[in-house]
C-alpha cells in the first residue's frame, strides 16, 4: 500500500513520539523502505507466478514466467504466407503464397527455449555443447518437444503447445513480405541471425544476441532450426487454407522453420520449409513454445 506524503506524519509511533514530527531524513528513509519493499513484492511476483510487463504500452506487451520464459503477446492480424518477394527458394511446396488470417493473439517465446530450461523441466541435459545454458536446448526431436510443452504445462498452469507453422511464420515476418524481416538482402542476415557455419566446426549461440524483428523475437532466422507443430504435405498450401491453417491431419515429417546456425542463408529465409521425422534429434534443432491469450 503506498501511503501519500501528506499522511507520513500520520504514521502510528510510540508514546514518547507522540509530538514528533517526522523530518526530511525519517521521511526519505520511509519512502526508501516502501520503495523497496514494493519493488521486493513485485520482483516476487515475478519469479512466482509471472507478471506482464508494466511497460507495455511502450511496446510488445510481454510476460515472463516462474521458469524465467519471456513471452510476447502476438496481435491477430493476416498476412501473406509462402514465397513471395525476394524468395530464393526452388520448391513448390513454398508455394502458391496466399492470404492467412491468424484469428486470435497468442503468447510466443522471444527466444528459443534455453537449455537450462529444457534442464529445470524433464531433469536432463540433451543438448550439445553442453553447460553452455543460455543457449537454445538442441538435440531434441518433435517428439521430446512435444513432451516438454506437456509437462510445462503441468507445472506452470499453462497450455503451453508448439506453435502451428501459420503462427511461426506470421509472427518471424512480423508485418514484412520479404525474404527477411529486416529484407532480402542476404549480406545483412548476419545482423540478425545465426546462419552459414560449418556444420562440423560451429554450434549453437546464446539466445538473443543478434536484432530482433518487429515482435521483439530473437533468433527467427537461424541459430536452432525450430520445430512447428504441423505434418508436412507437398500440396497443403495449394489448398489455401485462409483461417488459422493447422496443417494435414496427418502425415510422416513434422515441418522446421528459420534454418540454423549451420544453414545455408536462403533456409533461413521466413518462407522456408524444412522438414524432418518427429523422432530425428539435430544438435541443428531447436523449438520455441506458444500460449494461447485466455
Ligand atoms: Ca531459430
Amino acid at each position: 500500500m503506498i501511503i501519500p506524503e501528506d499522511r507520513l506524519g500520520q504514521l502510528p509511533r510510540g508514546p514518547n513520539l507522540r509530538e514528533a514530527t517526522v523530518r526530511p531524513f525519517q521521511r526519505s528513509v520511509l519512502h526508501c523502505w516502501l520503495v523497496a519493499s514494493m519493488a521486493a513484492f513485485f520482483l516476487a511476483a515475478a519469479f512466482s507466478i509471472g507478471v506482464r510487463d508494466a511497460s507495455a504500452q511502450n511496446g510488445p506487451e510481454t510476460i515472463k514466467t516462474s521458469l524465467g520464459m519471456i513471452l510476447v503477446k502476438i496481435p491477430a492480424g493476416s498476412f501473406v504466407m509462402g514465397a513471395g518477394e525476394g524468395f530464393s527458394g526452388d520448391a513448390d511446396y513454398e508455394r502458391p503464397a496466399h492470404q492467412v488470417i491468424i484469428s486470435k493473439p497468442f503468447w510466443l517465446g522471444v527466444y528459443e527455449v534455453t537449455q537450462d530450461q529444457w534442464s529445470q523441466v524433464m531433469g536432463t541435459s540433451p543438448a550439445e555443447p553442453k553447460r553452455a545454458f543460455s543457449s537454445p536446448v538442441n538435440n531434441v526431436s518433435w517428439d521430446d518437444a512435444s513432451l516438454f510443452v506437456t509437462k510445462l504445462s503441468q507445472s506452470d498452469g499453462r497450455a503451453y503447445r508448439l506453435p502451428t507453422e501459420a503462427e511461426w511464420e506470421y509472427a518471424a515476418r512480423a508485418g514484412s513480405d520479404t525474404a527477411y524481416h529486416f529484407g532480402s538482402d542476404p549480406e545483412l542476415l548476419s545482423n540478425y541471425g545465426w546462419c552459414a557455419e560449418s556444420f562440423s566446426k560451429g554450434q549453437v549461440h546464446q539466445v538473443g544476441q543478434k536484432k530482433p524483428n518487429g515482435f521483439g523475437l530473437y533468433d527467427m532466422h537461424g541459430n536452432v532450426a525450430e520445430w512447428v507443430a504441423d505434418w508436412f504435405s507437398e500440396d497443403y498450401y495449394a489448398q489455401k487454407v485462409k483461417t488459422d491453417p493447422q496443417g494435414p491431419p496427418s502425415g510422416t515429417e513434422k515441418l522446421l522453420r528459420g534454418g540454423a546456425w549451420s544453414s545455408d542463408p536462403k533456409v533461413c529465409q521466413s518462407a522456408w520449409r524444412d522438414t524432418n521425422l518427429p523422432m530425428v534429434r539435430s544438435k541443428s534443432i531447436g523449438f520455441r513454445v506458444v500460449f494461447d491469450e485466455r
